[in-house]
């Protein structure tokens, strides 16, 4: 396999105006007509060949203009056909015989359980029918889909439905027309026994809209909150964006094997079943919400990305990264927006920046890759809708608005680049993004190492700011970056005013507290006069960019922003800085043999933090998690390599500190923050559940005797936000006997549900001892597993890789051989998932001896194997290097 470069982008030679499909679904095969009415892009590649892209199709016939080709006036390669004679304009029509029941890639259209589905972006269609698969050759689509009847009740394709008929056979067939050109990518079709659940929106011009979920029978009871998620997405996006729905229907379909959470394919939306059904009694509050954001996610996508589309995937950013932003902003004015700022950040810090720090690091728009798929990524999603946010804090949210109105008028029916996106917020606000830029184009996370001198007797203080971004694969030099950072000054009584020196007067906010630097460059000094008192900073508040901050707090300044800072993101980031230089400092004194002391301090400070009840219990919550394992390592590995029983041992030796010292006011907020009204999925219930859960996790390790309290929660509970907490409680602290009661218990009352069950198999991954990987291993022939659903891959592979890092990264290297060896049967059945699973491995230059060599051995191990998949062998060549 090649790489392919941005650079080297090229328009189509050909353009498609109108695609024809007709399908013909059976049990063994499925039949599929394609006429193409082409014509070559003018201007572009004159007496160019035609060449379509094909995979795994089997041509059954093909015309040009009527006329049918014979093989010698076409001719077909691996993945392409060409034909070296075509008209200015013509139609192409072919007829190609596919496998849907063999297809266990989950790219094109397949076959989940009783239905058939598709799944395109980014290079599915070619699986499908030969075709310009590219994201700049849009067309309008007309689809007649034919199934038998009694097997196939609902027949659904992209945009209205023209026709249905009776064949009288025992099939039928149905027509959909869909007016709005599209790439091939947001092309769907779906053929099931489905029920729906039916709703309707009213837009803001008037238009009704009829709004339908598909999912088996037995799932229709779990819609509700999707409905009404997809009704608040509708309106939120008329009121803060201005953009309404296009048509009179949307569909959103549940699947069970799907590779992605979910895909915005044009009014027929595809979901991962896990990302639409809910019940109190089936999915926890972190289900709930993720199914309100990607419901959200996919409905915005509507307009970045549907009606104004990606001219290549180097631009994947320009949907995602937007609409990641967008579904973000949401949420926060839907619930809590600290905590979802808290969450995304955590996101960013955990597991983005890593991939920044790995071997498959690339900007925010790559400029080459070998398999896009490698690239649905935390980077171009994550940090792209960082990277969107830093624009509208630069702008404000007013200039901001009137950029995203000048790109979606614009751009209307376009495929466009992230530098159109930038020129719109550009034009529309009069503000330069020239240096800004670089965040598209430089891979990397930069670091900010800041400074602060008081100046008692000038009443100044001089924050110095220096960024660096350390070198990526490819890109040795790095350019300083336009970086917002948001700061205050935090003094004896609270935030101080601000003002910079030299400058008009600070009234970016109310209260003056709280001001944007603009960083841009390697080194640079902002002072600020008429500071009354030596303050503490509170640096990148709300983490106004993607960046590391080192700043030298004492452990004296750390507490005083976790207490007293106005910024909730400060204040919380002030408490996981504490803690990890708490748990540097045991993991220091493990490693050297001497007792772990914990510092009282930071104890005292957890304490009266869990005492203040008029705090946000869910900000509470956030800052009494410690940091996981598995980004202390990636920490450790830029201090010499990460050793992950001494991490894992300092961890619980916090844990258990905490646990001990504060156990009376852990049982007392156990027992304040219960529920007593009916379950609802509204912030003020999931604040009180977390925090009653997270206490209960440091009870169960104070003492024994309060696993009780985890085994009558775990019998009580009317929904599985508080089953499951309980029963991972009782599987991470209890007796083998309690773990085995529970969990068979479980399994028992659940097996009928798929989803739960996948929890379940998540909740024993990550089962410590010795016995874990046999655990693991056994449950891969358990009757609930099954290697070809992407959800129960994650849970169970992927759960032990990530949530288990005492076990996975075994000193002999068997937790690492049983991962590969899952890698290597999914590297034929499914290369997608295959190479996502490989981001634990990749990671092996952070361990030290004798993991990290092991880590490299299982890559090098699979490598070496025959036929890699592209995906595969893109990730294990660059980790290779
Ligand atoms: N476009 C792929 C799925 C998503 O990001 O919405
Ligand atoms: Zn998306």
């Amino acid at each position: 396999p090649s790489a392919i470069y941005l650079k080297d982008y090229r328009p189509p030679a050909f353009l498609i105006e109108r695609t024809e499909l007709a399908f013909d679904l059976h049990e063994d095969r499925a039949i599929v007509e394609a006429t193409l009415h082409l014509r070559r892009n003018s201007g572009v590649g004159a007496g160019e060949a035609l060449v379509l892209h094909g995979q795994e199709l089997e041509l059954l016939w093909l015309a040009l203009d009527g006329r049918e080709l014979g093989e010698g006036e076409y001719s077909l390669a691996e993945d392409s056909l060409s034909i070296a004679d075509v008209p200015d304009q013509f139609t192409l029509s072919s007829r190609c015989r596919i496998r849907p029941q063999d297809n266990t890639s989950l790219e094109g259209l397949y076959k989940s359980r009783t239905m058939f589905c598709t799944q395109c972006e980014a290079e599915g269609f070619r699986k499908i029918t030969w075709y310009l698969d590219r994201p700049d050759v849009m067309a309008e689509f007309e689809v007649s889909i034919e199934a038998e009847k009694a097997r196939y009740p609902v027949l659904l394709s992209n945009g209205n439905p023209v026709a249905a008929e009776d064949l009288g056979n025992g099939r039928h067939r149905a027509r959909w027309h869909d007016p709005f050109p599209k790439p091939a990518y947001l092309f769907a079709l779906v053929a099931g026994d489905l029920r729906s659940v039916d709703d309707s929106f009213t837009t803001r011009g008037g238009r009704q809209v009829s709004l339908r979920i598909f999912v088996e029978e037995k799932d229709l009871d779990k819609c509700d909150h999707a409905m009404i998620s997809l009704k608040k997405s509708m309106r939120w996006d008329e009121e803060v964006y201005g953009r309404e729905y296009d048509l009179d229907i949307f569909n959103i379909v549940a699947v069970d094997d799907f590779n992605m959470g979910a895909m915005e394919n044009k009014s027929l939306n595809i979901f991962n079943s896990s990302c639409v059904l809910c019940s109190p009694e089936t999915t926890t509050d972190k289900g709930f919400q993720t199914v309100e954001a990607i419901v959200a996610h996919e409905y915005f996508h509507n307009w970045s990305g549907n009606r104004v589309t990606c001219r290549d995937w180097f631009q994947l950013s320009l949907k995602e990264g937007f609409t990641v932003f967008r579904d973000a902003e949401f949420s926060a004015d839907m619930g809590s927006r600290t905590v979802k700022r808290v969450e995304d950040a955590t996101v960013m810090r955990t597991a983005q920046f890593a991939e920044d720090a790995g071997p498959m690091a690339h900007p925010v728009r790559p400029d080459s890759f070998i398999e896009i798929s490698n690239f649905y990524t935390l980077t171009v999603y994550e940090k792209g809708a960082e990277v969107v946010r830093m624009i509208h804090t630069l702008l404000g949210p007013e200039a901001f608005r009137k950029g995203s109105d000048l790109y979606f008028e614009r751009h209307d029916g376009q495929a466009v680049t992230c530098e159109d996106f930038v020129l719109a917020m550009e034009e529309a606000s009069g503000t330069d993004l020239g240096q800004f830029r670089r965040w598209y184009a430089q891979a990397g996370t930069p670091l900010l190492s800041v400074g602060g001198d008081y100046d008692e007797d000038a009443q100044t203080y001089t924050l110095s700011v220096r960024q660096s971004t350390a070198p990526t694969p490819g890109q040795p030099e790095k350019q300083p970056l336009l970086i917002p950072l948001a700061v205050g000054l935090l003094g004896d009584a609270g935030n101080l005013p601000l003002q910079l020196e030299g400058e008009a007067p600070n009234v970016e906010s109310e209260d003056n507290t709280h001001l944007v630097l603009k960083v841009t460059e390697a080194e640079q000094q902002f002072v600020f006069s008429g500071v009354r008192e030596r303050p503490v900073p509170s640096l990148l508040r709300g983490f106004s960019a993607p960046v590391r901050l080192e700043y030298n707090y004492s452990r004296e300044e750390l507490c005083a922003l976790m207490s007293r800072d106005d910024d909730g993101f400060v204040r919380w980031d002030a408490a996981q800085q504490l803690a990890i230089s708490v748990l540097q400092e045991v993991e220091g004194q493990i490693r050297e043999d001497q007792a772990a002391r914990v510092d009282p301090l930071y104890l005292k400070a957890c304490e009266t933090l869990l005492q203040d009840t008029s705090l946000d219990p869910a900000m509470v919550a956030e800052m009494l998690r410690l940091p996981g394992e598995g980004y202390l390592a990636e920490l450790a590995a830029r201090r010499g390599g990460a050793r992950v029983e001494s991490i894992h041992l300092a961890r619980e030796t916090v844990l258990k500190a905490l646990a001990l010292h504060a156990e009376a006011t852990w049982l007392e907020a156990y027992r304040r923050n219960v529920v007593n009204a009916p379950y609802a999925p509204v912030a003020g219930q999931i604040a009180a559940r977390s925090l009653r859960n997270l206490s209960l996790e440091y009870l169960a390790l104070a003492r024994e005797e309060h696993i009780a309290l985890a085994r009558a929660q775990y019998a009580s509970a009317g929904n599985m936000t508080d089953s499951l907490a309980a029963l991972r409680v009782i599987s991470q602290r209890g007796t083998d006997a309690q773990r085995d009661e529970a969990l068979d218990d479980f399994y028992r009352r659940w097996q009928a549900e798929a989803l739960v069950v996948n929890q379940w198999l998540q909740v024993q991954a990550t089962v410590p001892g010795e016995g874990a990987l046999a655990r693991v291993q056994g449950l891969l022939q358990h009757e609930a597993f099954d290697l070809r659903n992407p959800n129960k891959v994650r849970s169970l592979v992927g759960g032990f890789a990530n949530g288990n890092p005492l076990q996975f990264h075994r000193a002999d290297g068997a937790g690492y051989r049983f991962h590969g060896e899952v890698i290597e049967a999914l590297n034929t059945s499914n290369p997608q998932i295959a190479a996502r699973l490989l981001a634990p491995l990749t990671r092996w230059r952070n361990y030290a001896a004798p993991q990290g060599a092991a880590m490299r051995t299982e890559l090098e191990r699979l490598a070496a194997l025959p036929k890699l998949s592209p995906d595969v062998f893109e990730v294990l060549s660059k980790s290779l290097v």
